[in-house]
């Protein structure tokens, strides 16, 4: 257990005079800065204002517990005095606060107080509550099994202890002995909910249930905070494990410029906390200490304001932010080299695509060491659902294939931190409808992690799972999900329909500087089968195949209405109807010039794909074609697709009826070559 003895002594706790004279002096910094903000504020010089005054006892003496040049820190927005401590300067706090293009946090482009800063192991946030919690899980994760030395601290309010992302990183960081501390700055209010109106019992005791400690220090007191976190990590160091530290704290200001704190709170109890002023505390200890005189004192407040004035000028002076555009992507891929042949079959032993995908990920962990994947019963005896994963941990280990407990928010976050800390992370997600608890993780965070970052922090994720219909799978089974995901900038959505794509494709995903979604059709894991590669073989991510070559229609499909439509092509070809087929491959990004070159050759467009009609990925190509080669066409853009209902249904003779089929796609094919 922590121990929670409140050593009042700091030569005792192993701080020395300058240590703690330097406390005193980031404490203040952090108060005057956030003084001075707030005066911008009403100068509207700036639009807004999160403040740290109050908790500056609490992440001071938090931060004086790390080592910034090995430990890592996940700090959240109010977190100005602990960036400090840890070494940002005012200027780079600034440089925020004025959405600066030299901003280094995140280059104008969020809200300030949202911290980053690489050199220093700060990791990036978004302004999504609780999301890092599974980041700190990841990197955590990366160190200890890496051998890395360092540990990781997360913070947040107590309101964020409600959120789900929280629980499940709690319990990850339990049942794998991370070297995690959670520090949680109860400072009473969640914007205005109290906490009684968000946690039952404490914050401290919800660690007994995560398997950690948890303990409530007093967040004025920095020697306190600065004890407890001591052991902490100490504890995780020694591979002990994570800990849960509650600092009891109080804010002075609203929770932001935008709040007003005088409709949920009294002026009395404001001023009772104002008595127990965190710097007035170490002020007092100072004194008493005889560490501080007034020479001292006015030293360090005129260094202070000095220093912030200077932070100010040098910030206002810094260029606006100018540049929107960049680091959506860290390798952009513009399609220009339109297929006009039939894609080559390969060459190689016939596999199944379940087959090709194993072969390929036990290929990849051979030829890359910091390659792992993690899932739900991904590790072995099970190998996963679909045994895509089957013999990797027997033969590359546990701390590269292993098991996750239930949780996909925790499953992507993990990624995110795997990928952070150096990693080159693969998340298997059992089953594409139940990907939706992590769809947070992914639109928030994977997608959104280089844009913001302006390409100081990348998340190389690749993830994959198993999707579509046609097996019986019933509503919660047989979803396609592209439409959600091909909406997002920053993500890339690939389809494989053979056994050769998903293993090629699979292999440039990995190698891809960008998060990559792979959707394997599970219909075709059996179903389709064909020639292999040995090793190493890429798809380019962006490039469609064109299976077949026909005069008179195109069908443009993808994943198993790809592989049913080369079969409606073939037959078609006995009623003397000539198709090309197209199969994309990737829908975002999206292979423009196959399709456009596609249009031309015959002028007639028949789009196939399981999902709905409505606002499906369809409709996207139907609108560029209409968009960029309307005088190409010949006859309306076609649209085959299953019915508006929520899915396939379970019954053979209901499922038969709603699924897309060969048939299908000949009869409209049909129709359209007629048109
Ligand atoms: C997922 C999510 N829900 C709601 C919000 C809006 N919001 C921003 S801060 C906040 C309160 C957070 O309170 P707490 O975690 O206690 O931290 P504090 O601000 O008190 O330091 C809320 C509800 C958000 N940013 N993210």
């Amino acid at each position: 257990m922590l121990e929670l003895d409140n050593v009042r002594d700091h030569s005792a706790l192993g701080l020395s005079e300058d240590q703690l004279i330097d406390m005193y002096r980031k404490m203040l910094l952090a108060r005057k800065l956030d003084e001075r903000v707030w005066a911008l504020n009403r100068q509207g010089r700036v639009p807004f204002v999160v403040s740290v005054a109050g908790h500056e006892g609490t992440q001071v003496g938090a931060a004086f517990a790390l080592d910034p040049t090995k430990d890592w820190s996940l700090p959240y927005y109010r977190d100005v005095a602990f960036n400090l401590a840890m070494g940002s300067t005012p200027a780079d706090l600034f440089l925020a606060v004025f959405a600066k293009g030299t901003d280094p946090a995140n280059a104008g482009r969020q809200m300030p107080n949202h911290w980053s800063e690489p050199d220093l192991n700060i990791f990036s946030h978004s302004s999504v509550i609780a999301t890092q919690f599974p980041h700190a899980c990841g990197i955590a994760h990366q160190l200890k099994t890496s051998g890395q030395p360092g540990v990781v601290m997360v913070s947040s309010g107590e309101g964020a202890t409600s959120e789900g992302d929280w629980h499940e990183a709690m319990n990850f960081a339990g049942v794998h002995k991370l070297p995690i501390i959670f520090l949680v700055e109860n400072n009473l209010y969640a914007i205005s909910t109290p906490t009684k109106q968000e946690v039952a019992g404490t914050v401290a005791e919800r660690a007994v249930g995560y398997g950690m400690p948890g303990v409530v220090v007093d967040g004025n007191d920095v020697l306190a905070v600065y004890g407890v976190m001591s052991a902490a990590v100490q504890r995780a160091r020694a591979g002990e494990g994570p800990s849960l530290i509650e600092a009891k704290t109080y804010r002075y200001y609203a929770h932001t410029s935008d709040d007003d704190d005088k409709v949920y709170r009294s002026a009395e109890e404001v001023e009772l906390w104002r008595r127990k002023d965190p710097i007035l505390v170490l002020k007092q200890y100072l004194v008493e200490s005889r560490l501080l005189g007034e020479e001292l004192e006015l030293e360090i407040e005129t260094g202070v304001t000095n220093e912030i004035a200077a932070a100010v000028k040098e910030a206002d002076e810094a260029p606006e932010a100018l540049d929107w555009e960049t680091n959506v992507y860290g390798k952009v891929i513009v399609p220009n080299d339109p297929a006009t042949e039939v894609e080559p079959e390969p060459v190689g032993e016939s596999l199944n695509m379940i087959t090709s995908i194993n072969r390929t990920l036990h290929n990849i962990f051979e030829e890359y060491d910091d390659t792992s994947i993690f899932g739900e019963d991904v590790g072995d005896p099970k190998g996963g659902v679909f045994k895509a994963t089957v013999g990797l941990t027997d033969k590359f280990g546990a701390n590269r294939s292993f098991n996750t407990p239930l949780a996909e928010a925790l499953i992507i976050g993990l990624g995110v931190g795997i990928g952070a800390a150096g990693g080159r992370p693969i998340a298997e997600i059992q089953f594409a409808d139940f990907i939706h608890p992590g769809f947070d993780q992914i639109l928030s965070e994977v997608a959104k992690l280089r844009y913001r970052t302006n390409g100081r922090w990348a998340s190389p994720l690749v993830i994959r799972t198993p999707y579509g219909g046609g097996i019986h799978g019933a509503l919660y089974h047989s979803q396609s999900i592209e439409a959600f995901y091909a909406h997002i900038p920053g993500l890339k959505v690939v389809v494989p329909s053979t056994p050769a794509d998903a293993a090629g494709l699979l292999w440039s995903a990995v190698e891809d500087p960008d998060p990559v979604m792979i959707l394997e059709p599970k219909k075709l894991y059996r179903l389709s089968t064909g020639p292999c590669p040995e090793g190493a073989h890429r798809v380019p991510i962006g490039k469609a195949a064109l299976r077949r070559i026909g005069d008179d229609l195109t069908i443009i499909a993808y994943g198993t209405m790809a592989h049913f439509a080369v079969e409606a092509a073939d037959r078609l070809l006995t009623e003397d109807i000539e198709a090309s087929v197209l199969d994309l491959r990737s829908i975002r990004p999206l292979d423009w010039p196959s399709i456009e070159r596609a249009v031309r050759r015959n002028g007639k467009v028949l789009i196939v794909h399981e999902d709905t009609k409505f606002a499906g990925f369809g409709a996207e190509i139907a609108a560029q074609i209409v968009e960029k080669s309307l005088d190409w066409l010949d006859a309306p853009v076609r649209r085959y697709c299953s019915p508006e209902i929520p899915t396939f249904p379970y019954s053979s003779t209901l499922e038969e009826q709603v699924f897309p089929s060969v048939d299908g796609i000949i009869e409209e094919a049909r129709s359209l070559a007629a048109y």
